[in-house]
């Protein structure tokens, strides 16, 4: 499709909750060997299974919130996005929530609280979460806004909701800045793709709050511009193992280690590979080879998941695959409203 067709907005969703599901397998896994991701890829093919039998994680049950916010409220309301989280986990606290948003979680619930902003704050010391919490969700703002200035500054607050450092919530703003691109078909030229997220950080890093968190945490100035330059190197060389990779991007649950990781997965996958199937297309290799890497697959799928779906657009995803998937089909009819609440806002009604 077009920039910004259906079929992206469809592919995107859809895909991140294939990201989770299939990924939630191997999360937490040191070395996993192509040929266990390959053997549980295929598994998905049997008929005798299917039916939503891989159930998706906490990736997916906030990025539903989200979804469910952004479209009833028809746009960003924090209170009402607070609540859908607080409300979400209290129903089924057991998705496999990260151990320090569980206290921000349980607080937001608190009827009598005035800013809700004010857990995610008091978190680690009160410097605030760099989990990847809050960009595991941030797909769904690059399909609500057609605007890139909205896209950034919601995903912003919207992340800022449970992770209130700049480590935390400036992952959010790149995975839904590459989200937002892809929709629009910029993998079609993939050094400008990252030649554009760079440019785009440079301006999103350039502030005191990143700066300082940058400081106190020994990362380099402007963390995920550093990484994302060494995505870019990565890019241009010819052979790259699965080791470097890991050692260069990091496959971890903050989201400085997993977001441009997620990010080079997709561009990685762009053209077929050696280690992967030939009859795979480039939505299946992305997923399979984010899951190859080990550590917070269902996370770092899920990222990739969304940037490749919006890139192939959802007949590059397995009806097998989706049949498999809890939420899948959910993900598909909720990328559809979305799609006409952002077709609504770019016409300025
Ligand atoms: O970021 P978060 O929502 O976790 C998301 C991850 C994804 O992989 C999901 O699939 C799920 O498995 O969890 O949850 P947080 O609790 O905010 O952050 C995750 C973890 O990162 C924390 O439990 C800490 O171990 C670590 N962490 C920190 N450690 C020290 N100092 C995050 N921020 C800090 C910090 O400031
Ligand atoms: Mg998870
Ligand atoms: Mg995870």
């Amino acid at each position: 499709g077009g920039p910004a067709s259906l079929s992206r907005f469809r592919g995107a969703l859809v895909a991140a909750v294939l990201g989770d599901c299939v990924g939630g397998e191997f999360e937490g896994a040191e070395e996993v060997p192509m040929e266990s991701v390959l053997q549980h890829l295929s598994s998905l093919d049997d008929d005798t299974k299917g039916n939503g039998i891989l159930e998706y994680s906490d990736d997916t049950a906030m990025a539903r919130c989200v979804v469910q916010s952004l479209l009833t409220r028809a746009g960003f309301d924090e209170r009402d996005m607070a609540r859908r989280f607080a409300k979400e986990y209290s129903a089924s606290p057991g998705r496999g929530y990260g151990s320090g948003v569980i206290q921000v979680l349980k607080k937001l619930s608190s009827p009598q609280l005035s800013d809700v902003y004010r857990p995610a704050r008091d978190q680690f010391n009160g410097r605030g979460s760099f989990g990847n919490g809050g960009a595991m969700r941030a797909a769904p703002f690059a399909l609500a806004f057609p605007d890139p200035a909205d896209v950034k500054k919601f995903a912003h607050r919207g992340a800022m909701l449970t992770h209130s450092c700049s480590l935390g919530y400036n992952g959010a703003v790149l995975q839904a800045l590459a989200v937002h691109l892809s929709l629009q078909g910029a993998l079609d030229l993939p050094l400008k793709f990252i030649s554009t997220l760079i440019i785009e950080m440079e301006d999103v890093e350039s502030n005191e709050a990143t700066l300082n968190d940058a400081r106190i945490l020994k990362e380099a100035e402007k963390p995920f511009c550093e990484r994302l330059h060494r995505v870019s190197d990565l890019m241009h060389r010819s052979k790259v193992s699965i080791e470097e990779v890991i050692s260069e991007l990091g496959n971890g649950i903050a989201a400085l280690h997993s977001v441009p990781t997620a990010i080079f997965c997709v561009l990685h996958c762009l053209q077929p590979r050696e280690c992967l199937p030939e009859n795979y297309g480039g939505l299946e290799r992305t997923i399979a080879y984010s899951l190859a890497l080990g550590g917070d697959t269902d996370t770092i799928a899920c990222m990739a998941g969304a940037i490749a779906g919006a890139h192939y657009g959802i007949e590059a995803i397995p009806q097998s695959w989706i049949k498999c998937c809890e939420g899948a089909e959910d993900a598909d009819m909720n990328a559809e409203r979305l799609h006409m609440l952002y077709q609504q806002t770019s016409q300025g009604g």
